[in-house]
């Protein structure tokens, strides 16, 4: 008989996640629990039935319809079927008003990301869109322009799918989308308004209703205080574009689904959200959003790529056995859910703090820990998220490196997470920044406290590696900080290191509470994650230095 391997399945991605229900348990009322969890099982549903399309329609792209048949120029672009159908999903679930209707208080933040997590992996990337749109709302709201956050903000939460509106986030200019400070595009005043001209170089989800973007007001100064912040509408009342053209649709390596575009702003109407300087500074509370979706989604591409490497272990037989009863293939899968389980921690622990800040019930300690832990979670996750989709490909053996059984785009989806909204360098350079501008590392050293003082006495040991990791980070940085270019080096080295501390001490706090309600999985991840490189610091920079300068 011939002989055909059994592709994996998906059931129900609430019901498999035993991470997430555990954790929701530990932190939700559980009054706030029930009445949260039928809307995460109507998006699991949903999401696993939504399994079969993210494969059956991964060929399909946006396409840019540049001329209609008459010789006008158009710029159209058409998106894909499970876009159009995300945006109504979106709406319809809430994805985004669950966050600003706070019907939960602080825990709504909670409430959101878990829906996130359960959806995004199913629509293709169609996370970028919300993720902006959330920052969006955010930034209108810190900005208090009233005109704007009456006009815009509405339909940025809106559960009316014909009345909802994402938003884009224009950052990257031609000289690039790290160093925003020398954006070239300029503002002109027009009146009450502004008209703006430049070329954004990559604006991601350019279908978006509107958009928060960057500019130099006539005049201003060079330098990111001399950009201001502006709100742009795409289209005009008659549906034309507003002083836009879009040049192309960008060739990616991942996310095809995602229309991202390169524009001429050429007297796009606008108007200035907040001043007419500090541009940059006035867009960090977007940063702050956009990099925590990074993070979860992070987390939730590790979840659904390691459910479906687990499934089918148990469906694929070699050597006489299903895989999952391979002792090695058994630590390879359990090396990549620990990394898995301390990723999705220290992503919701930033969710936590996300929700506290907004109802305003965060102590300053809470606060100074968000700005801390936004940036590292965002790198340290990214960097997760290509390791752990590479390895559980690999689960797969030839199977994962075929197109049509849709595993390789987890892949290539992934490896876009530690680039955009600042790259891993960039982050541990903003560490850094939050370091130097708040109160040092003690708002990480009470926060490794908090999770570590009652640890199981089973996991003492492994308590004792997060504690010596931190107190290396600790020295390491309090004996260089006058050796500005030493610091600038290892930052990534010390940032990671301070991110998968944290990691640790997240897991082993909540294999604890775990281990009081007869759950040893967590202890046991803690155990295996606690096995792989937390301390990356060297005490002896000048060789890494040196051997760097040989080889650049
Ligand atoms: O990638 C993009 C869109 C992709 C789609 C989104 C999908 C998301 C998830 C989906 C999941 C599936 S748009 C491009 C994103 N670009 C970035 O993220 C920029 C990366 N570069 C940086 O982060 C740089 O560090 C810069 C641009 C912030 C550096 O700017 P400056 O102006 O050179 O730096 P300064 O002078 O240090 O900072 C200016 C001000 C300061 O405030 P003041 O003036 O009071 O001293 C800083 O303290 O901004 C403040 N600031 C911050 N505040 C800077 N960074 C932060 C921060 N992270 N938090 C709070």
């Amino acid at each position: 008989m011939a002989f055909f391997q059994t592709p994996p399945q998906l059931s129900d991605p609430f019901e498999q996640d035993a991470l997430l229900r555990s954790y929701l348990t530990r932190v939700l009322p559980d009054d706030a629990r029930r009445e949260i969890e039928p809307t995460l099982r109507e998006v699991s549903a949903l999401s696993a039935s939504l399994f079969a399309r993210t494969i059956a329609e991964q060929d399909e792209e946006p396409r840019l319809v540049s001329w209609d048949a008459w010789g006008n120029r158009i710029d159209r672009i058409d998106l894909t079927s499970m876009w159009r159908d995300a945006a109504r999903i979106t709406a319809e679930k809430g994805v985004i008003a669950t966050a600003y209707e706070r019907k939960h208080g602080a825990l709504s933040r909670i409430h959101q990301f878990s829906l996130v997590h359960l959806i995004e992996p199913a629509w293709h990337v169609y996370s970028c869109p919300l993720a902006m749109t959330d920052g969006a709302a955010r930034s209108l709201i810190t900005a208090k322009n009233k005109a704007l956050v009456d006009h815009a903000v509405p339909r940025l939460i809106s559960r009316n799918p014909d009345h909802a509106w994402t938003s884009g986030q224009w950052m990257t200019e031609r000289t690039g989308g790290s160093d925003v400070a020398i954006s070239q595009t300029v503002a002109k005043r027009d009146g009450d308004h502004w008209q703006l001209f430049g070329t954004k170089w990559f604006t991601s989800a350019t279908t978006s209703q509107m958009a928060l973007t960057l500019a130099r007001p006539e005049g201003n100064p060079p330098g990111s205080s001399g950009l201001a912040l502006f709100y742009v509408e795409t289209r005009d009342e008659q549906g034309k574009l507003n002083g836009i053209q879009i040049n192309r649709l960008k060739d990616k390596l991942g996310t095809r689904m995602v229309p991202t575009a390169e524009l001429t702003l050429d007297g796009a109407r606008a108007t200035a959200v907040i001043g007419e300087r500090d541009g940059v500074k006035h867009i960090t509370p977007m940063l702050a959003i956009t990099r925590t979706w990074n993070s979860v989604c992070a987390a939730s591409g590790m979840r659904r790529a390691l459910m479906l490497s687990s499934d089918y272990s148990r469906r694929r037989v070699a050597f006489g056995a299903p895989l999952a009863q391979k002792p090695l293939h058994r630590e390879t899968l359990a090396a990549i859910e620990a990394e898995a389980a301390g990723a999705f921690l220290i992503a919701f622990r930033s969710v936590e703090l996300l929700g506290k800040d907004e109802a305003d019930t965060s102590s300053d300690h809470e606060r100074a820990l968000m700005r801390l832990l936004v940036p590292m979670t965002k790198l340290v996750t990214g960097k997760q998220a290509v390791a752990v989709t590479s390895e559980a490909l690999e689960s797969f053996g030839g199977a994962g490196y075929v197109e049509d059984t849709g595993l390789p785009r987890l892949l290539r989806d992934a490896q876009v997470l530690p680039i955009w909204e600042g790259t891993t360098n960039v982050l541990s350079l903003d560490v850094l920044r939050g370091l130097a501008k708040g109160g040092g590392l003690e708002p990480l050293e009470r926060e490794v406290d908090r999770c570590l003082q009652h640890a199981h006495v089973s996991l003492r040991e492994t308590a004792e590696i997060a504690r010596q990791a931190f107190t290396h980070a600790k020295s390491w940085i309090a004996t260089r900080m006058d050796k500005r270019e030493i610091v600038e080096a290892g930052a990534r080295r010390f940032a990671l290191t301070l991110g998968r501390t944290i990691e640790l001490a997240l897991l082993i706090d909540h294999a604890t509470w775990a281990l009081d309600h007869n759950d040893k999985r967590w202890a046991a991840a803690a155990k295996i994650f606690s096995r792989a490189p937390i301390d990356m610091i060297t005490n002896d920079d000048n060789t890494l230095t040196d051997a760097a300068d040989l080889l650049s």
